[in-house]
């Protein structure tokens, strides 16, 4: 057998969800994978091949039977010799197989372990491994897709070409550095200054589509505020197309946080209604306009939600965030006489009998930048845009650097640091802590 960078101890899991099916599939992986296909099957089936057999525990009792399928190192997901043992869908019957192999030498595998084995055996870099995460928790179908190509190395791909322009220009200056006889001013350099200005480009245009792929695969939080009895409950209920909160002409109807997934054209929108804010609160309410506060702080964009039969209100006595888009909502225009639509910014429309609400959908949809994602979509995480920041700002400051000094010495450190920055993307950049902060997040038997 081919020796491998890893082989580890031997893990088993479900890799089926626990309940009952028609039939559950038992993954084991590691170094005795040989030996416990032998003990339980009778004998080491063709690779690759679904051979029908019996599935034995170490007192050679038949636990059950079914299809084995052996994938040999390095030919698998892991990279290491794996067996599938599929059996019949029961709980009872899969805790049974599990326990059987773990008697013949196995442990029970950890979240994740056996994705975080593929990525150290080099089957996949760590986008990809998410993408496996991101497409089985996937809420929309256009998530999906988005998920699909992460995990077929879209993502990945744009980083890594982002980091060669990065590596291509520091070795760029460094050679300059190292021959300073020549006495240049790196400003002059215009191959230099052209290669910043694709960089700050590329850098660009990664952080947009990450940021959508961001928003694809958690979801787009929309926070309905505004005075009591403004309409807040009703929208959320007309958004959502269910009796989902308590509406009554009472002013402080709603005292707790409210939430409601929906689905924009694919677009997956986490709507959150909140208590009424205002001057006087009675207890209750004072605890639901704190926990509205807290809301509005994970916001993605606000609504704010006003009675059109009042007058326009210029501030909210909440401090609003300020980075939050915040849209101005005049509801009731069925009381009020205005026309339903998008008008200088504010969406005019009744939550009562739904005039004006495919103005707000679409104003939704801009919030999010949904319209510009196309084919090329690809999901990104926080984790991603944390790193991608980082890297942007190491590169932003060595530009600065080398407009002070005209020299290239920081500029070529910055760059470097940038590059290491957006290897932590991929996973070329690692430590156990982030790997196991990553895969403890998976569930057991992926
Ligand atoms: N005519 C009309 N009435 C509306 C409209 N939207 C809401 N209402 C009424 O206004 C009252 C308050 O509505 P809610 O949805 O409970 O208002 P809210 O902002 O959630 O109020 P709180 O939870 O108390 O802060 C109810 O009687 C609704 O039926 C609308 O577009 N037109
Ligand atoms: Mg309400």
């Amino acid at each position: 057998m081919p020796t491998l960078p890893y082989m580890a101890e031997t893990i088993v899991a479900a890799a089926t969800p626990p309940g009952t099916g028609g039939v559950a599939i038992v993954r084991v992986s590691g170094n005795s994978v040989e030996a416990i296909a032998r003990a339980t099957l009778g004998g080491l089936p063709e690779p690759r091949t679904a051979t029908y057999r019996n599935f034995r525990n170490a007192a050679g009792d038949t636990v059950d039977a079914g299809l084995a399928l052996y994938f040999p190192a390095p030919a698998s997901f892991t990279g290491e010799s794996v067996l599938e043992l599929h059996g019949h869908g029961g709980p009872i019957v899969v805790s049974l197989l599990v326990e059987a192999i773990v008697g013949l030498g196995a442990r029970r595998a950890e979240p994740g372990e056996f994705s975080k084995r593929a990525f150290l055996n080099g089957k996949l870099d760590l986008t990809q491994a998410e993408a496996i995460a991101d497409l089985i928790n996937s809420g929309t179908a256009q998530a999906a897709r988005a998920a699909l190509r992460s995990l077929s190395g879209a993502f990945s791909d744009s980083v890594a070409a982002l980091a060669e322009r990065l590596v291509r220009l520091r070795m760029h200056v460094e050679a300059a550095i190292d021959f300073p006889e020549e006495e240049i001013d790196f400003l002059d350099d215009e191959q230099l200054l052209r290669g910043l200005d694709e960089c700050a480009a590329a850098f660009a245009a990664l952080t947009a589509a990450a940021a959508q792929g961001r928003v694809l695969r958690d979801g787009f939080q929309v926070v309905i505020v505004g005075k009591p009895n403004a309409g807040k409950s009703s929208l959320l209920n007309l958004l959502s197309g269910q009796d989902a909160a308590i509406v009554t002409e009472v002013a402080g109807t709603t005292r707790d946080i409210l939430r409601e997934q929906i689905d924009i054209d694919g677009l997956a929108v986490e709507l959150v209604d909140t208590a009424g804010l205002r001057d006087d609160p009675d207890r209750i309410e004072a605890e639901g306009m704190r926990r509205a506060r807290n809301a509005l702080r994970n916001a993605d964009a606000v609504l704010w939600i006003q009675d059109a039969t009042e007058a326009e209100e210029d501030t909210l006595d909440e401090a609003l965030p300020d980075n939050v888009p915040v849209t101005v909502i005049r509801n009731k225009v069925d009381l009020s006489g205005d026309a339903p639509g998008l008008r200088d910014g504010r969406v005019y429309l009744s939550a009562k009998n739904g005039a004006g609400i495919d103005a707000l959908r679409t104003r939704i949809r801009e919030l999010a930048g949904y319209e510009n994602i196309g084919e090329g979509a690809f999901t990104a995480r926080k984790r991603h845009m944390d790193a991608l920041h980082r890297a942007a700002e190491h590169f932003a400051v060595g530009q600065a650097a080398l407009q002070e000094t005209r020299a290239g010495e920081l500029l070529a450190e910055e760059l470097r640091l940038a590059q290491q920055a957006l290897g932590e993307i991929t996973g070329a950049v690692s430590s156990d802590e982030l790997l196991g902060k990553i895969f403890s997040e998976f569930c057991i038997g992926k």
